[in-house]
Parts: C-alpha cells; sequence; structure tokens
C-alpha cells in the first residue's frame, strides 16, 4: 500500500501557500538553471554589483545590479526604480529571454497569469549578508505580484506582517526555490537572515535572488 500523507492537491513539490497570495513554489526554477547561470553573467557584466546607499546614508549589506527596462536604486535622495544605470549612465542590460519565460511560468503556477515583469533587481548575498525587514512599495501597481528566486546558498526568510514589529515566520530557501507574492500578501514586511557559510555546488559561496517587478 502506498504512504498517503499527502493528497494530489498537495504533493510537497507543489504549491506550499504561506499567505492567501503568497506561495513558495519548491524547485520551480531547477529546470532553468542551466540558462539561468550564463544569462546571469551577461547582466553582471552589462551592470555591475554594486553596495547602494540608503537615503539615512548606510551602506546596504546586499550587493545589487539590475535588469530589464527599469531598475531599482537608493542614495541619499530616496528609493526609486530609473532607467538608466547611475554607474554608467547606461540603460540596464535587457532582461534575458530565460528570466522572462521563468518569471512568467511563476506568476502563472502561482495563479497570477499575464505577468509582464519590466524590472528584476539581482541580489547578491554572501556569508554574513543580511536584509533587514522592509516592505516594496516603490512599484507603480500592487495589483502586479512579485517573483523571487533564489539560487546558490541557503537562506532563511523572514516573512512578517504588516507592520514592522508583527512577528515574522522564517521559511527556509534553498537553489532552485521560486516565491510569488501578490494579492494580500503584496504589501508584508520581509527580510533575510545574515547567511550561514554553506558553499553551494554551483554557486560557491553566494546567494543570487532575482526579484521580478512590475513597477513602471
Ligand atoms: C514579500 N529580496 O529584493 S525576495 C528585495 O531574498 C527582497 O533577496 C529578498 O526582499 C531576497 O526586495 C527576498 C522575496 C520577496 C520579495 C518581495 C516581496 C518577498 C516579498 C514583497 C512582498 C512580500
Ligand atoms: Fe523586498
Amino acid at each position: 500500500m502506498t504512504l498517503d500523507l499527502f493528497s494530489d492537491a498537495e504533493l510537497p513539490r507543489g504549491k506550499e501557500a504561506i499567505g492567501p497570495g503568497a506561495f513558495v513554489l519548491r524547485g520551480f526554477a531547477l529546470p532553468f538553471v542551466n540558462d539561468l547561470l550564463p544569462a546571469l553573467q551577461e547582466v553582471e557584466q552589462g551592470a555591475a554589483f554594486r553596495h547602494l546607499v540608503t537615503p539615512g546614508g548606510l551602506t546596504m549589506s546586499v550587493a545589487m545590479t539590475n535588469c530589464g527596462r527599469l531598475g531599482w536604486i537608493s542614495d541619499r535622495r530616496g528609493y526609486r526604480y530609473a532607467e538608466l544605470d547611475p554607474e554608467t549612465g547606461r540603460p540596464w542590460p535587457p532582461m534575458p529571454a530565460v528570466f522572462e519565460r521563468l518569471a512568467q511560468a511563476s506568476a502563472a503556477e502561482a495563479g497570477f497569469e499575464g505577468f509582464e515583469p519590466d524590472a528584476c533587481l539581482v541580489n547578491h548575498y554572501e556569508p554574513g549578508t543580511r536584509l533587514s525587514l522592509h516592505q516594496d512599495k516603490d512599484e507603480r501597481d500592487y495589483g502586479a505580484p512579485i517573483v523571487s528566486v533564489s539560487l546558490g546558498m541557503p537562506a532563511t526568510f523572514l516573512f512578517g506582517g504588516f507592520a514592522r514589529s508583527d512577528k515574522a515566520a522564517r521559511i527556509p530557501l534553498v537553489h532552485g526555490d521560486v516565491v510569488v507574492w501578490g494579492g494580500p500578501d503584496r504589501l508584508r514586511y520581509h527580510g533575510v537572515l545574515p547567511l550561514e557559510d554553506r558553499p553551494h555546488a554551483l554557486l560557491g559561496r553566494r546567494r543570487i535572488n532575482l526579484t521580478f517587478r512590475k513597477a513602471g
């Protein structure tokens, strides 16, 4: 006889709902990884990772770059999306086709059909890098979801509430996991705990997170 811990509708590999509009898709990016890594190198070559400064004057622990029509930036003047990379004055590298395909397929899997991101923020973590609790609210339309793809070293994601002081759930994310956030969960506080030093077979001592957004 077969073990019957999970019904067909909730296999461990499928969609895990962590909120009414938030879903973890375990391993969903794995079939795309062979194409994602060279595409990521192209993006890095066109727009190098850099540590942005917050409006309060603190240097961010995460290193960032962008691809797509719009890129998220921060400086002493504030947070915003911009068409030009302030480091070079050039447009951000184009969104690689495999990035677009993965973002759209992930959103559809979570029930958000027709997602067309115009921005992809690429976050680079090393051991010790953290991302403190924040909301993503610089996008024009909160109706569109955000798709997040984890690559490389594992991380513990903090999934909070609608006030910074709300208790946050801890969600482990590993290489290949995708999370989709939309609807009522779109404005939740979230962050990432300091990364542990657990080198990854393909990416070494790095974690890369891609977040796809409809910013403009
Ligand atoms: C929950 N990045 O770039 S992605 C970010 O792993 C960011 O690098 C984290 O938060 C990372 O802004 C987490 C997951 C994520 C992205 C957007 C969200 C979670 C979210 C928007 C609303 C709620
Ligand atoms: Fe965020």
